[in-house]
């Protein structure tokens, strides 16, 4: 019989093994040595099992419950429902993890392309990938998407995104801003021979979602952006599942903020942004880095991209996108940190070069490159005017 195996972590670690014997009793069978003993043999089945219960080093206490999968259907609805419905609300704690046995596994979709897919569409395997965002595009018209779009495939960017607060509006509507970024990017191949993806916002009410998505593939988008917790992990889930929509989804961390940033309550951001994610098929996801100007732990983004790249024999791997307030100057520290297998991302860093996008967009791929030869970025700035620039004004990691 399947099992998923949740981790919590209460703030008081006394009386853990009555705490734990409650929980898994609550949330399972609702009741136990009350019940006559041919119940209970009836009901061993759905019984939720303590697995452990530990002191941790930092004074939390650390339980471990076991729950049997014929009391939920397989799907995170119910699986969140059962593990950590009512129990979020019950005080001080917090769902560090969730292992899911492998038969349960099999239900979920994980990455469609993952990191090796998307390295094929761009024919780039050897050294991490830039992004970056469309920046001040709210009340703009078309044309100037396609001019900023166009500065940032000629500047060699890899994959560029939309801002995640533009919607469905009526100066640049989703098809249309599709076609005209597209031959955007048209126009810059034939001018550098680069490759760049275009990964649009998949907006509006729940249920045209998948409609929405659709109507982008169609139009030629190259990635889809979704606030997913905005929606669900569920709704990411079903875009991945569907078949006319064959494209990699990038998850965006807008909201997540609300479900894991108390050390006390909510969930982990390995295993939120992390370990879910990956579940139900996100091929990219963003997260604040450890650096920026939208910092979190850097121990928690570890934990992030860890779940993310792992070896797991059910899914592909899904690129961390450590984000928010980057610059060319942080290029070695998130090479160290994240490693070749990560994506460089940025929004201002790149549109704020006083040379404008295209040079800010250089001023990364010469760091990006330098640093993979191993030279340090005053060795780098020598050779590139662009990266000395931004150098000048953001500085470096230190
Ligand atoms: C953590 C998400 C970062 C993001 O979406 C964004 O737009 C960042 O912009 P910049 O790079 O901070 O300008």
């Amino acid at each position: 019989m399947g099992q998923v195996i949740a981790t919590y972590r209460v703030d008081d670690p006394k009386n853990l093994e009555k705490k734990a014997q409650s929980i898994a009793i609550g949330l399972t069978v609702g009741s136990w040595t009350d019940l006559p003993l041919v119940l209970q043999e009836q009901m061993k089945k759905h019984k939720g099992t303590v697995v452990s219960t530990s002191e941790t080093s930092d004074g939390y206490g650390a339980i471990k419950i076991s729950y049997p999968s014929v009391n939920y259907t397989n799907d995170l609805p119910a699986i969140l429902t059962t593990t950590f419905g009512k129990l979020s609300l019950d005080g001080k704690i917090k769902l560090l993890d969730l292992e899911l046995s492998e038969d349960l596994k099999s239900a979920y979709p994980g990455p469609q392309f993952g990191i090796e897919g998307i390295r094929s569409m761009l024919d780039s395997h050897e050294r991490p990938l830039l992004m970056s965002i469309f920046k001040g595009v709210i009340g703009r018209d078309l044309s100037y998407l396609q001019e900023q779009m166009k500065e940032q495939g000629l500047g060699g960017v890899d994959v560029v995104k939309d801002d995640e607060i533009l919607f469905e509006n009526e100066l640049t509507p989703l098809t249309d801003r599709v076609k005209v970024c597209k031959e955007a990017l048209r126009q810059s191949y034939e001018q550098t021979g680069k490759r760049t993806l275009y990964a649009v916002n998949i907006t509006g009410r729940t249920f045209s979602i998948i409609d929405q998505a659709k109507r982008a593939v169609e139009a030629g988008a190259d990635a889809l952006l979704f606030n997913v917790f905005s929606y669900g992990l569920d709704v990411l889930q079903a875009l991945a599942e569907e078949k006319e929509i064959h494209v990699p989804i990038m998850a965006h961390p807008a909201m997540s903020g609300a479900f894991i940033s108390s050390p006390e309550y909510g969930f982990s951001p390995a295993l939120l942004l992390g370990k879910l994610l990956r579940v139900v098929g996100a091929d990219f996801v963003l997260f604040p880095s450890p650096y920026g100007s939208v910092a979190m732990e850097k121990e928690a983004t570890l934990g992030i991209a860890k779940n993310l790249t792992s070896a797991d024999g059910h899914f592909k791997t899904a690129f961390p996108v450590p984000s928010a307030g980057i610059h060319p100057g942080l290029v070695p520290q998130l090479f160290a940190d994240f490693g070749v297998d990560s994506i460089i991302n940025a929004g201002g860093g790149i549109h704020g070069h006083p040379n404008g996008t295209a040079a800010g967009a250089r001023a990364f791929v010469a760091a990006i490159e330098g640093t993979l030869r191993n030279e340090s970025l005053e060795e780098i700035a020598k050779g590139s005017e662009e990266l000395a620039k931004a150098l000048n004004i953001w500085g470096d990691a230190k």
